[in-house]
């Protein structure tokens, strides 16, 4: 039997994990997370390295219990319209169905977002015959509000592809922004209440600063990268992201689950590894943060563990910035 995990430490270490989407699913902590190929092939920009193939759904039936992994949930080859590449996944419930929402490769190279559906939360999930109609980019992170309208986020940029539909066609010579004009941001759209498609096409998330300026795609420490993630506190929506190239982990905030967000801050410092990737939950009267590093690769990019810490509110609402090593 596996020993409970610790927190800042891996949460399985039999397999490489990465991009933890948690959720509780009847009382109990699961985490969707990319299932990253012990490989050792070459690594680039583009993100070739991250050649994942299926996924598997790990659970905790608390923090004092053992990190169970429940085998693989869903293979490449059982995605009809997918190519290659299962990049990072998340889950929602509706409808007594749970949904894993993903990001593939179609055969034409472009990336899109796909869905399968399960009676349970840890699977086995059986995928739609084709990606979700005019879905784009990766990082999928569905937000359910108290209104039950459920909400797509999702983007990422380099690898990830945003840069390339700017004009909501694929161009695939695109560039991003100058560093002098607004970044771009992920985007939301609502979707159908069969969870399957989206009812509008996707808009652009604005990021402001706390005069209303947009972050610009200069301000790297700042702009969105890619990894959105849609969580509600007191009443706020917090949508938190990557940086990419600066490698943290920060967050906004808004009245609204569609923005403007006001960017805020700082949640996670720099992890051992290129990549940062979180989710945000509440388990019971606590939130945690769950993320990833290549601690357990010692620092090899696309061999990463998934992790979780306890996460905290300042009484005006902001949250305190962790670091991963202390
Ligand atoms: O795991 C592949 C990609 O790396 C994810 O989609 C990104 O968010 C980054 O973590």
């Amino acid at each position: 039997m596996n020993k409970p995990a610790q927190p800042k430490e891996p949460l399985v270490t039999h397999i490489y994990t990465a991009d933890p989407s948690a959720h509780v699913f009847d009382g109990k902590i699961y985490i969707y997370p990319s299932h990253d190929l012990d490989h050792d092939g070459p690594s680039n920009d583009n993100g070739d390295q991250y050649a994942m193939e299926d996924y598997h759904i790990l659970s905790m039936d608390d923090f004092n219990s053992p990190c169970v992994d429940h085998g693989e949930a869903l293979h490449l080859r059982d995605i009809p319209w997918a190519k290659q590449q299962l990049w990072a996944p998340d889950a929602a419930y509706k409808n007594n169905t749970y949904y894993l929402f993903f990001p593939a490769r179609d055969k034409e190279d472009i990336f899109r977002l796909g869905v399968a559906t399960s009676s349970t939360p840890a699977g086995p999930f059986t995928a739609q015959e084709n990606y979700i109609p005019g879905s784009y980019s990766i990082d999928p992170a569905v937000f359910i509000d108290e209104d039950n309208k459920a909400y797509i986020y999702f983007g990422g940029l380099w690898g990830g592809q945003l840069e390339k539909w700017q004009t909501g066609t694929f161009l695939p010579d695109a560039k991003g922004p100058a560093e002098n004009e607004p970044a771009l941001g992920p985007r939301v759209a609502v979707l159908s209440e069969d969870m399957l498609t989206f009812t509008n096409e996707p808009q652009e998330i604005k990021i402001v600063d706390e005069e209303g300026n947009p972050i610009l795609a200069g301000d790297e420490d700042r702009r969105y990268f890619e990894g959105p993630w849609v969580h509600k506190y007191n009443g706020y929506y917090y949508l938190s992201y990557s940086t990419g190239t600066t490698h943290c982990l920060v967050y906004a905030m808004s009245e609204h689950p569609q923005g403007p967000y006001v960017f805020k801050g700082t949640i996670l410092t720099p992890v051992i590894g290129w990549t940062t990737h979180h989710s945000i939950v509440q388990f019971q009267d606590k939130w945690y943060l769950f993320y990833h590093d290549c601690s357990l690769s010692d620092g090899v990019n696309h061999k990463r563990c998934v992790k979780y810490t306890e996460l905290t509110y300042n009484a005006d609402g902001t949250i305190q910035t962790i670091d991963p090593y202390k």
